[in-house]
């Protein structure tokens, strides 16, 4: 295994900043080891999230100049609305300035209270989404999705059995939608396979339920099917998707990530009713239909994004430096989630650090550490995010992975910046005894993650 070579050269630059250890320890202070808290400039590189971080082309740049700022009718969202009906084949699309805006107006039209919406497993907002409205958002991912060792090649597919028993329990007149994330975050990146696709499709349409997609990492889901799946090695990426989206019934989609754009989203589907309170509640919260909270200028680079994102060289590429940060880290023994996903490599803090217990948050003490040592950004995905409190005793519960995410942006770090991740990272590991623990001195009752303090506790 090699990396894949760079599918562009560099036209632009933009200069980062190497910081002293000196400067970092004292960030990190006055952030109360927040890492949130800490200013991009004082970060070398920045593995946060791959979300609006993504490099645009040139070709992307220029459509920006070609932006008609028309109030209504401007001729980019005529270019973006074909361009996502080719690729996605659903009969209306509605344009909005993120994902999250996607899902709240899909949701608040079709959910109502006492409602159940079953995922592979809903990302943060799309739970937040589906709560909202006073409804269970049902995880019902294959049961492997939650073991960090096991390797499959389709970790993000939906348990079928468990998605017929929530039906039969719920009743389907409870089920406005079912939906499946593709690529599965939440799961580490695990793409769902073309064939469980079509299965959770038939199943769906047997009950009369329809079935939608969060689209946020299509393309690297497209890739993944191509690679693995048989019947798919000769087939273009486009064809792929339009198979895959022809099982569903709508979508919604982030495009902060596959639309290589910096903000946009929308939502795309076949039901003019639907679509009719979609639009009355866009108008009145995010904008004119073919606008949708986003300028001219956006929404074509949205339309040249969704293109190039279909490119095989620059897949190849982009799963390929994915892939490579992995095997890296692998062959260095660091302990990470496996297999690779298409966007992350996932760092498995409890055998990182297992000197550390879960009530000393060993994932942010590893974020905090990977920080100060060497200025990379990384995001914590275990106890500050998702540990619970019991209700009746006060305790925290621990969830079950304890993981730092390293989520790579699209085009923008050269194959040298990632090997100086993956040697960052062994040196660490090699010298992780010296990681200590941490406490929470200050939480917010909600999203705790975002604005946490925390102080080091002593060796
Ligand atoms: C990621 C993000 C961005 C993020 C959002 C919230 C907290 C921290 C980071 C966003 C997604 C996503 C999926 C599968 C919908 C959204 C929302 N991911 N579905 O992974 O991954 O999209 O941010 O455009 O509203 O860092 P939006």
């Amino acid at each position: 295994m090699k990396f894949p070579s760079e599918p562009f050269k560099i036209k632009v630059v933009e200069p980062i900043r190497r910081t002293t250890r000196e400067e970092r320890d004292r960030l990190l202070r006055e952030a109360g080891y927040n890492l949130f808290k800490v200013p991009a400039e004082s970060v070398y590189v920045d593995l946060l999230t791959d979300s609006g971080t993504s490099a645009m082309s040139d070709n992307q740049w220029a459509g920006l100049m070609l932006g008609d700022e028309s109030y209504a009718g401007s001729r980019n969202f005529y270019h973006f609305e074909e361009t996502v009906k080719s690729i996605f084949g659903y009969r209306y699309v509605i344009p909005t300035h993120q994902g999250r805006m996607a899902e709240n107006l899909l949701f608040s039209t079709v959910v109502k209270p006492g409602m159940c919406v079953p995922n592979n497993i809903h990302f943060d907002t799309t739970r937040a989404n589906v709560e909202h409205q006073g409804a269970e958002a049902l995880d019902v991912v294959v049961k492997e999705a939650y073991d960090p060792h096991c390797d499959m090649p389709f970790k993000g597919n939906m348990d079928l059995v468990r998605l017929e028993d929530a039906i039969n329990r719920v009743g389907r007149n409870r089920i406005p939608l079912v939906m499946i994330t593709i690529t599965n975050n939440s799961g580490g990146g695990q793409p769902v396979s073309m064939a469980n696709i079509r299965a959770t499709s038939e199943l769906c349409r047997r009950y009369g339920i329809p079935l939608f997609f969060d689209a946020c990492r299509f393309a690297e889901n497209c890739f993944f099917i191509k690679e693995r799946e048989p019947g798919y090695q000769t087939k273009s990426i486009a064809d792929i998707a339009r198979e895959l989206f022809s099982y569903g019934d709508g979508c919604t989609m982030s495009a902060k990530k596959d639309g290589l754009v910096n903000i946009g989203g929308f939502l795309s589907l076949n039901n003019a009713e639907w679509v009719q309170g979609i639009t009355n509640r866009l108008i009145l919260v995010e904008g004119f239909p073919t606008y949708g909270g986003l300028a001219g200028r956006d929404l074509e680079a949205m339309a040249r994004g969704l293109k190039e994102v279909l490119d095989e060289e620059y897949l190849e590429f982009r799963i390929g430096q994915v892939r490579y940060l992995g095997e890296l880290l692998e062959q260095g023994g660091v302990p990470i989630l496996k297999p690779v996903g298409g966007h992350a490599v996932y760092l498995n803090a409890k055998e990182f650090l297992p000197h550390i217990p879960q009530s000393q948050f060993p994932a942010q003490a590893l974020c905090v550490a990977l920080y100060r040592e060497f200025g990379i950004r990384g995001v914590e995905i275990g106890t500050v995010m998702f540990g619970k409190k019991d209700p009746s005793t006060g305790r925290t519960i621990h969830p079950e992975l304890e993981m730092v995410r390293l989520a790579i942006p699209r085009r923008v770090y050269t194959n040298m910046q990632i090997t100086y991740v993956a040697e960052s990272i062994i040196e660490l590991f090699r010298t992780r005894e010296a990681i200590h623990g941490l406490a929470m001195t200050y939480e917010a009752p909600v999203l705790r993650h975002f604005t946490a303090r925390f102080e080091e506790l002593p060796a």
